[in-house]
């Protein structure tokens, strides 16, 4: 084979290129819509941004045209324009006609070179209807132009200069593009991220269509430090000045910059050679488990913790904003998008640069350190929490029955607003209840003891009592703000203590539960008090009366007469057997019900505060206080 032929050959390919790429734009750029046209000035300005990576150029000027082309200028080195030495053209031709061509010239700088940039300029000028290139170097202005990626005329030497660089002003193909339409604030927002991401670079940005204008300089001599504190400008930090770390090893650079909010979210971003690696990849996750370990080792090593409580990396990261930004030469991305690092050596250098960056943050900043453990360890516990609140949230439905909990005697009948749950204090007044109950509808859980007083607890101990876990599941509503009024699998929900002063703590302070983490039933009516009897007086061996007050036991007596009756106290429900506690107390056609309503949820809650201190005696009062506010049901 011939030179001339290997030069032919060649030729064919660079035309057959940039005819593939205009037959199939989205090959190469994704899509023809506005997101593809933006792509091009991306991938102009990207050349210019691996200039001053090659520490060659400082400045970018990008300008948006009055006729609706953009013109990206550098003060690089200029593209060379010297002839190539197989295919004998100027290298300024070949770099703007053939396919891949950019990067064969200089490999010893980074190529922004994966994801969807990358492709190089020559696909820009394959999709414009025409595009001018002026080149200065060494002293001299060189000049070409294309028309649809094809050359008008060979590199003319037109004039004299002083600065070196590099001009393209492209128009985007309107038979390519659905839209040839530049927007000034997307391109804005790249080039910020560029100039954050590249200290040191200027990027003059200009938009010279309408009559009004409108311009950027973007410049930013913190780097990612600057990144960071533009994402946190509207929030309340942790420590003043972010955390930075830079290391550089084996060709590649990474440099972190991180700081914790006041607030919940996590804006953690990763980038490898400028391309938002929004899949993550290698950099991110030597990242995380670096910090995950640092924060670990620092609880244990200061004993800041009573437990071995472990932070999970959500924990730590929680009001995190930060920014991992790696360069190195031979990127490997991959994942759906092209926005995933693969280069496994990344990892390693990443989580030991953390590693030692943050342990010696940590302990040259112990303040700052314990501030951001603190809120960790709360976050932490926020989260077991919801998890908790989760799990118990779950329906269960038929087939789960099994997870019900083992003291509740569930009804047969599945449709809850049919279904009642009696909430009863004890274990021999639930076996009463259970025996005299309407299985078909009437549900029992019995409760033992006196419930947590929720007042006192954090919501995280609350939730692991084993008698508030029970209810919860019983209920299958959930609580806080993963309570859903609609899973509740009962609606009517009795709660039936004795008639003493230990029955009014346990109601109350099941009220108090209902009312602090499942508000909704209280609001939706499905919460009753039921009244079990205080007295049976007999008369004779057919005659027998329930009362429910003292009041009313002496009515009673004066209209039966005194002779031959007797008079017993209940002191408890566990007295009744269960034919009686059905009759007296869950029979729907002969009980008392007292429903539950809480009109001024404001006042209730002071209610329940002052309840809920340590004074009994306001506690005791609850009941008759509260009956004041009840609806009678059932009667
Ligand atoms: C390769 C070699 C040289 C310059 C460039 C590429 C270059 C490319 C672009 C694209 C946009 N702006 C640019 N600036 C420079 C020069 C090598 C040398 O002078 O030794």
């Amino acid at each position: 084979m011939s030179d001339k032929q290997v030069y032919d050959a060649t030729h064919i390919q660079v035309l057959e290129g940039l005819e593939a790429v205009r037959k199939r734009p989205s090959m190469y750029i994704g899509s023809t819509d506005s997101r593809g046209l933006h792509h091009l000035v991306y991938e102009v300005v990207d050349n210019s941004i691996d200039e001053a990576l090659a520490g060659f150029c400082t400045r970018i000027d990008v300008t948006l045209n009055p006729n609706g082309s953009v013109t990206v200028q550098d003060n690089g080195r200029g593209i060379p324009v010297d002839p190539h030495p197989v295919h004998k053209k100027s290298a300024l031709e070949i770099v703007m006609t053939v396919l891949h061509a950019g990067g064969k010239f200089d490999k010893d700088t980074y190529k922004v070179s994966g994801g969807l940039h990358g492709v190089g300029v020559s696909v820009v000028n394959g999709l414009s209807e025409w595009l001018e290139v002026e080149i200065r170097r060494e002293g001299k202005l060189y000049f070409q132009r294309y028309g649809r990626g094809e050359p008008t005329g060979p590199v003319k030497e037109i004039g004299i200069s002083e600065e070196a660089g590099t001009k393209t002003t492209f128009m985007p193909d309107a038979e390519i593009f659905e839209t040839t339409e530049f927007q000034y604030d997307i391109l804005l927002n790249r080039l910020r991220e560029l100039a954050f991401l590249n200290r040191g670079i200027t990027i003059n940005f200009k938009d010279l269509r309408g009559p009004e204008g409108q311009e950027d300089t973007l410049s930013y001599e913190g780097g990612i430090v600057a990144f960071v504190e533009y994402l946190n400008k509207k929030k309340p930090v942790l420590h003043e000045r972010p955390i930075y770390f830079e290391r550089q090893k084996d060709d590649m650079t990474v440099e972190i910059a991180m700081q914790y909010t006041n607030g919940y979210a996590e804006n953690v971003y990763s980038f490898a050679n400028n391309i938002n690696t929004h899949e993550g990849g290698t950099h991110i996750i030597g990242f995380k488990t670096a910090l995950t370990r640092v924060a670990n080792d620092y609880i244990k090593t200061n004993k800041l913790t009573k437990d071995d409580t472990k932070l999970s990396g959500e924990d730590i990261r929680e009001g995190l904003s930060a920014i991992i930004s790696v360069k190195l030469m031979e990127p490997q991305f991959e994942g759906q998008t092209k926005t995933k690092l693969g280069n496994s050596d990344v990892k390693g250098i990443v989580d030991s640069m953390v590693t030692d960056g943050l342990s010696e943050y940590f302990e040259e900043n112990p303040k700052v350190a314990g501030i951001i453990i603190e809120k960790a360890l709360l976050a932490k516990k926020a989260r077991d929490a919801a998890k908790k609140a989760r799990e118990l949230t779950r329906r269960k439905n038929a087939l789960e029955v099994s997870t019900l909990p083992g003291k509740l005697a569930d009804c047969s009948e599945k449709d809850p607003s049919h279904c009642e749950i009696y909430l009863v204090e004890g274990d021999s007044a639930g076996g009463s209840a259970k025996q005299g109950r309407d299985r078909a509808f009437q549900a029992i859980l019995p409760f033992r003891g006196k419930i947590l007083n929720v007042e006192k607890a954090r919501f995280a101990k609350i939730i692991k009592n084993n008698e508030i876990v029970s209810l919860v599941t019983a209920l299958g509503t959930g609580v806080s703000e993963d309570f859903s009024l609609e899973n509740a699998r009962y609606h009517k929900v009795i709660i039936m203590t004795d008639a003493d002063v230990d029955g009014a703590h346990i109601r109350t302070l099941l009220l108090t539960f209902f009312f602090r983490y499942m508000r909704p039933l209280i609001d939706a009516g499905y919460i009753y008090i039921a009244q079990p009897p205080l007295y049976r007086i007999k008369k004779g061996k057919k005659e027998e009366h329930y009362v429910y007050t003292d009041r009313e036991k002496a009515r009673i007596i004066e209209e039966i007469g005194e002779k031959g009756v007797t008079v017993q106290r209940y002191k408890g429900l566990g007295e009744m057997n269960p034919e009686q506690l059905w009759g007296t107390t869950m029979n729907p056609e002969t009980r008392i019900l007292l429903q539950v309503t809480l009109d001024d949820a404001l006042r209730a809650d002071e209610i329940f505060q002052i309840l809920m201190g340590d004074e009994v005696e306001p506690r005791r009062n609850f009941i008759e206080k509260h009956a004041k506010e009840v609806v009678e049901l059932d009667i």
